[in-house]
Order: C-alpha cells, then structure tokens, then sequence
C-alpha cells in the first residue's frame, strides 16, 4: 500500500511509523472494534471533498454505541481530525479508515477498563475491485457461508470482528477464480457482497436487499436516492439468488468498490453479461456526486 507521513492518533497527528500499537491491544484478541471506510474525492477546482464525512461519523458512532464502546471524542471532533489528517498529508483524493479500538490494560472477555482508543489513517487507494472490474462488471459467486444471523451479529454495527466471515467467503471465491463473494443471509435470502451491497434491476425497477441483515451502507442510501431522481422505481425487499441470475443488471455499492457493475454470478451471465444501461447512467451519476458536479448534492461534500 501507499504510504503516508501523518496518522492521526488518539487526538494528535504522529508518524506513519508511529502509529503503533502493543500486542497486548484487546481488539487484536477479540475482534471487538469499529471502524469506517470513507472516501476523499479531487474536485478539480473546486479542490478536494470528502463524501457523506458526517454520515460516516455519525455511524461510527453508532457502531461504538451498539458495542458499548464510548468513544473519548465528539463527532465534529473526529470530522475535523478527518480533514486535519487529509490537509497535513496533502492528499488530493484517498481512502480513510477511522478506527475505534480497545487497547491494553486488561485481558480476557470482559475487560469494562480496557480503554477506548482511536486513529484515522488516510492513503491513497484505487479502485478496490479493479479498473477493469469497474469498466466491464465483475464476475461474482455466491459464498458457501452465510451472512450474519441478526442475532449472533448486529449488523447496523460495522465490527472488525465481524469481517472474518467476509475474509473466509472473499478468499474461498477468489480461489475458485472469482472477483467477489454474495452472501446470502441465514434463510437463503441474498444479503451483501463481503464488503459491499448488492442491487438488481428488472425491468426498469430498481431494487435492493433490505437492511434486516447487511451494513446499512452509505454508498447504497445515496444510489438509491439518485436512482429515484432518475426516474426509476425504487424497492427494497428480499429477493433470491435466481433472481439475480435473470437480472436485466445488477451491481455492487460500497465506499471502496463504489459502483462495481456485475457481469455474470454463478458462470451464468446477468443480462448480456456487460453493464447495462441503467448500471452505467447511475454510475456516471455516482461519480458526478463524489466529484462535486452535482451542485444539487453539495451537501454531501465536505470541503478539505
Ligand atoms: N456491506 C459491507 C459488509 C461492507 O463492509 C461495506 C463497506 C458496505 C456494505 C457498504 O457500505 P458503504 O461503504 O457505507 O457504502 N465496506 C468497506 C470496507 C472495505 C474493505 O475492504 O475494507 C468500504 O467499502 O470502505
């Protein structure tokens, strides 16, 4: 990965090398962490913009309020360590990890002492599915594991435990070839991609999973308001994965994939196996958003 020279830590910038943290760090043990993928745009000459920072704040902490974890800081104060962190790295366009963790002090499950620390890192990061991937769509299989059951994991919460379940069914699809695993949820329904949600479209209809069991994701709230200002229906009910065969189109949402078109799922093509139409305009549209030529969305845009 691209290095930087700054991290934020624990309310002060330190050095890349700096920001270390021991072995004894509760959350390396068990997982329990939240954390956010956030990105920063270049907006020509309007200079560079986070998208949707607030939201992605405001999630956090609500993640940290679902884990019982209190974050020692306020929203805006880790909305202005975001851009402090951009600003000093002089980065025109990346990708942000906030990162609220429990570190060392105490061990075993229980640990209420075990104090509560956070750093933001920002690097520069491409595209996560590939250029290629975002050009022509994607070739994705449906996982063998399933998504979390609502009650074992509380999926409004975006836990770093919660992605070993994402890393077993993305590794198990790239070695049998593919790009990207779906999940589908603990009663067969299609819930999400290991880190992105997922849309269909069918004649014209627009839909996605409900949020009963996935990530309630930024990236997907926004496509779904700009599908609706296109003119399409806009659903979101359960669906199956032979409903994602016979798509017209369908495709991935995520911070990092962005809008990451799906060209075949299970060696069967959806659609005619390239992004379709309606795929390709909301992508345009996506990025138009995060570039800053909406002017109807300014208000998605945070100003580095
Ligand atoms: N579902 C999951 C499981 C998920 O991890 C993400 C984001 C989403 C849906 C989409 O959420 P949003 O970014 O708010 O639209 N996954 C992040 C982590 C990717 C990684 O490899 O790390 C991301 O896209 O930043």
């Amino acid at each position: 990965m691209e290095t930087v020279d700054y991290i934020w830590m624990d309310g002060a910038l330190v050095g890349w090398d700096e920001a270390t943290t021991h072995v004894l760090t509760h959350t390396l043990h068990y997982g329990l962490g939240v954390f956010e993928g956030i990105r920063c745009y270049d907006c020509g000459d309007r200079g560079s913009a986070v998208f949707r920072l607030e939201e992605h704040i405001r999630r956090l902490f609500d993640s940290a309020h679902i884990c019982q974890m209190e974050i020692p800081f306020t929203q805006q104060q880790l909305v202005d360590a975001t851009l402090e962190t951009i600003r000093t790295n002089k980065l025109a366009a990346c990708y942000i990890r906030p990162l609220c963790f429990l570190g060392e002090g105490q061990m075993g499950l229980y640990a209420p002492d075990a104090p509560v620390r956070v750093s933001i890192a920002a690097w520069p990061w491409g595209s996560y599915l590939g250029d290629e991937g975002l050009a022509n769509g994607i070739r994705v299989k449906i996982s063998s594991f399933t998504r979390h059951h609502v009650n074992a994991a509380m999926t409004k919460a975006k836990v770093c435990g919660y992605y070993v379940n994402s890393i077993l069914a993305k590794r198990e699809v790239v070695a049998a070839g593919y790009d990207e695993a779906l999940m589908l949820d603990s009663e067969g329904f299609v819930a999400e991609a290991s880190g992105e949600n997922i849309f269909i479209v069918r004649d014209g209809v627009v839909t996605t999973s409900p949020l009963t069991a996935v990530l309630g994701g930024i990236t997907r709230a926004t496509l779904m308001q700009l599908a609706h200002e296109e003119g399409y229906e806009v659903r979101e009910r359960r669906f199956t994965r032979d409903e994602v065969y016979t798509a017209d189109e369908a495709f991935f949402t995520g911070t990092a994939a962005e809008l990451t078109p799906i060209r075949e799922v299970d060696d069967r093509a959806v659609g005619d196996g390239r992004p379709g139409p309606i795929t390709q305009r909301l992508q345009a549209r996506y990025f138009a958003a995060v570039r800053g030529e909406l002017p109807e969305h300014d208000e998605w845009l945070s100003f580095v």
